[in-house]
């Protein structure tokens, strides 16, 4: 890419040529960059800045909530409360919601984030992220609530995530496709590396927890024995596998070279529709893979379509390459 195009330029050349990102919405979305950056920062630093290990608190959801959970949440909150794009925020460290407060003009926007994605691995100096979810708060009454959130993610009006992988990267959607920007650490600008992301519709490669496989659903089950039967099974080809174990990490290796990814319903909580959030996870990724022509269901349903009932909802996914994910959907059906 010969043309040198920052974070900014590009959101205003996107403006000019489609008219769909307007002031508020640009504001917030690089006001959000920015704090990813400061979150990078803390990452990088990492043992020497006393940001790893456990703060010694849980969250609502009832796990054990990492130093870097609760800085990358303050960060996002401080970096976004003041700017006069958002109504209130929500996040995954957070039990409700957070309203701008009122020293501070009330915005169009509602954003709703997972400050840092991957906790499990902060410790162990592998990539983990930051996903967020934009959308427009409902018109028509003043003052905000949980209901107003409660939209679904076909409503989002942006999307996106950033990686602290090996360089930090920041991906986005606005509902036109999917663009990449790598932070240049030297001029500390977010720099666009790659338009129109597109995820090749097929794919010999799958990303899910083995070890949790003796307690998946049959269609699940169905699908990664036939994988894994390899060249010799129904499928006619062998699968590769990886689980980074942080949903950012996963997504963005399917953005750059396909694959399926799933984090399904299992049978040790019934209960639980599954592990990762609708609302600040799926929703968020579900967009950014649809927008870059990639699919993302629940085995049943398209994630975007599901209306939710709670901010912190859980959620079955199944996203990535098109043609996998529609597999693994239609072995659901078929099961009934
Ligand atoms: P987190 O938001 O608390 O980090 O949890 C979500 C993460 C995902 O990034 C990842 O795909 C999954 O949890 C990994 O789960 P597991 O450790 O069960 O493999
Ligand atoms: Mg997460």
């Amino acid at each position: 890419m010969s043309r040198r195009v920052s974070l900014t330029q590009y959101l205003v050349e996107q403006q000019r040529a489609h008219g769909h990102i307007p002031a508020q919405l640009r504001l917030l979305l690089e006001v959000v960059a920015r704090a990813c950056k400061g979150i990078a920062i803390s990452v990088n630093k990492g043992a020497l800045g006393g940001v790893l290990g456990s703060a010694g608190s849980e969250n609502v959801q009832g796990e054990v909530q990492k130093k870097l959970d609760i800085i990358a949440n303050e960060v996002l909150i401080e970096a976004n409360e003041w700017g006069g794009a958002l109504a209130a925020m929500a996040s995954e460290e957070m039990d409700s919601i957070y309203v701008v407060p009122n020293r501070y003009p009330q915005g169009e926007y509602l954003l709703l984030f997972d400050p840092l994605d991957g906790s499990s691995n902060i410790d162990v100096n592998v990539s983990i992220g930051t996903i967020f979810s934009v959308l427009k708060k409902p018109e028509g009454h003043a003052g905000v609530s949980v209901d107003d959130f409660l939209q679904p993610g076909s409503a989002q009006a942006a999307a996106g995530y950033c990686i602290y992988g090996p360089q930090t990267t920041l991906v986005l959607t606005v509902g036109d496709g999917v663009a990449m920007f790598t932070l240049d650490r030297e001029t500390g600008s977010f720099v666009l590396t790659q338009d129109d992301v597109r995820i090749p519709e097929d794919t010999k490669e799958f990303a899910i927890n083995m070890s949790n496989m003796r307690h998946w659903a049959p269609p699940v089950k169905r699908y990664i024995d036939e994988c894994l039967a390899g060249s010799t099974g129904p499928r006619g080809k062998d699968f590769n596998m990886r689980w980074i174990a942080s949903m950012v990490a996963d997504v963005h290796r399917i953005l750059c070279r396909g694959g399926v990814f799933m984090y399904p319903w299992d049978a040790r909580e019934p209960n639980k529709p599954g592990k990762l959030r609708l609302m600040y996870e799926a929703n968020p990724m579900g967009f950014i893979v649809e927008q870059a022509g990639g699919a993302a269901t629940n085995g049943r349903e398209r994630i975007l379509d599901l209306k939710p009932k709670q901010l912190h909802e859980r959620v079955s996914v199944i996203l990535g390459s098109k043609n996998e994910v529609d597999r693994v959907t239609a072995y659901h059906a078929e099961q009934g």
